[in-house]
C-alpha cells in the first residue's frame, strides 16, 4: 500500500501514558521559537473546539463505556475534523505543528490495545486524514512507571487510565512495532530517564530533523 503523504514540519509525540508528552512538548516548543519559527502546539483527541468535546465524551469515565468501534470512530472523527481546522491551516501559512498524539495513538491503542482491524483503521486514516507527521517522537516507558507518574498527579483518572496494565502493555507493543516498522519517520526516546534529560533528547532528535527538513 502506498504511503500517505507527509509534511516535515508536522511534528508528533507519541507514548503509553505518563511517557512526559507534555513535558517534552514544551521543550521543543521553546526550542523552535528560539529559532524564530511559528509553532502550533496542539493534541489529540482535541485541537478545536469540536474534537474538544468529543474529547471530554471520550475520557469522562461517567458516560456509558463505548464499544471499541465507537472509540475508533470517535477518534477519527474529531482528528478529521483538526486536520481541517487546525493542522492544514498551520502548516500553509508556514508554521511547524507539534502534536501530542496522533494517528499512531489509534493504531496503537484502539488497534493493538482494544484488538480492532489494522486494516481497518488504515481505511479510516486515508478517508478521513490523508497526512502523517514527517516525524513522530516515541516516548518509551515501562507501563508501571509511567502509570505511577500519571497515579501521582490525578487522583480522577479519566476513562482509558482506568485500563488493566495488560491492555497498555498490548498498546506499548503496538507503539514499538510501527517504530520498527517505519524506521524513518519515528525516532525511539528512552522516557525512563529524568525530564531534563527526555527533554534534551527530544530536542536533539527535532534539531537534527529540522537541518534535513
Ligand atoms: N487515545 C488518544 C486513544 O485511545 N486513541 C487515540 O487515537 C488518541 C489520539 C488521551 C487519551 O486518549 C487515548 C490515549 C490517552 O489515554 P490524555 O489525558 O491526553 O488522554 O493522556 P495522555 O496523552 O496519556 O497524557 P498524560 O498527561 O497522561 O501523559 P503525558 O503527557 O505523556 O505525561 P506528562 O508530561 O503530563 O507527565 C505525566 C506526569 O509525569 C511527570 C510530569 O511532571 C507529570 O506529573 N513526568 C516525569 N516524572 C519523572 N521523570 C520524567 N521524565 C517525567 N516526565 C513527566
Amino acid at each position: 500500500m502506498t504511503r500517505l503523504p507527509s509534511h516535515p514540519r508536522f511534528v508528533s509525540l507519541e507514548g503509553g501514558e505518563g511517557a512526559g508528552k507534555t513535558t517534552v512538548l514544551d521543550a521543543l516548543r521553546d526550542a523552535l521559537r528560539r529559532s524564530g519559527d511559528e509553532v502550533v502546539c496542539t493534541r489529540e483527541p482535541g485541537g478545536t473546539p469540536l474534537a474538544e468535546m468529543i474529547r471530554d465524551l471520550l475520557l469522562d469515565p461517567d458516560h456509558e463505556p463505548p464499544a471499541a468501534e465507537a472509540e475508533l470512530l470517535l477518534m477519527f472523527a474529531a482528528r478529521a475534523q483538526h486536520v481541517r481546522e487546525t493542522i492544514r491551516p498551520a502548516l500553509e501559512r508556514g508554521a511547524w505543528v507539534l502534536c501530542d498524539r496522533f494517528t499512531d495513538s489509534s493504531y496503537a491503542y484502539q488497534g493493538a490495545g482494544r484488538g480492532l482491524d489494522a486494516g481497518f483503521i488504515a481505511a479510516l486514516e486515508r478517508h478521513a486524514v490523508g497526512l502523517q507527521p514527517g516525524l513522530t517522537l516515541l516516548l518509551d516507558i515501562d507501563v508501571d512507571r509511567g502509570r505511577a507518574r500519571v497515579r501521582g498527579r490525578d487522583p480522577q483518572p479519566d476513562r482509558i487510565e482506568r485500563e488493566r496494565d495488560d491492555f497498555f502493555e498490548r498498546v506499548r507493543a503496538g507503539y514499538r512495532a510501527r517504530a520498527a516498522a517505519e524506521p524513518d519517520r519515528f525516532r525511539v526516546i528512552d522516557a525512563g530517564q529524568a525530564a531534563d534529560a527526555v527533554a534534551a533528547e527530544a530536542v536533539r532528535q527535532l534539531q537534527a530533523w529540522r537541518v534535513q527538513a
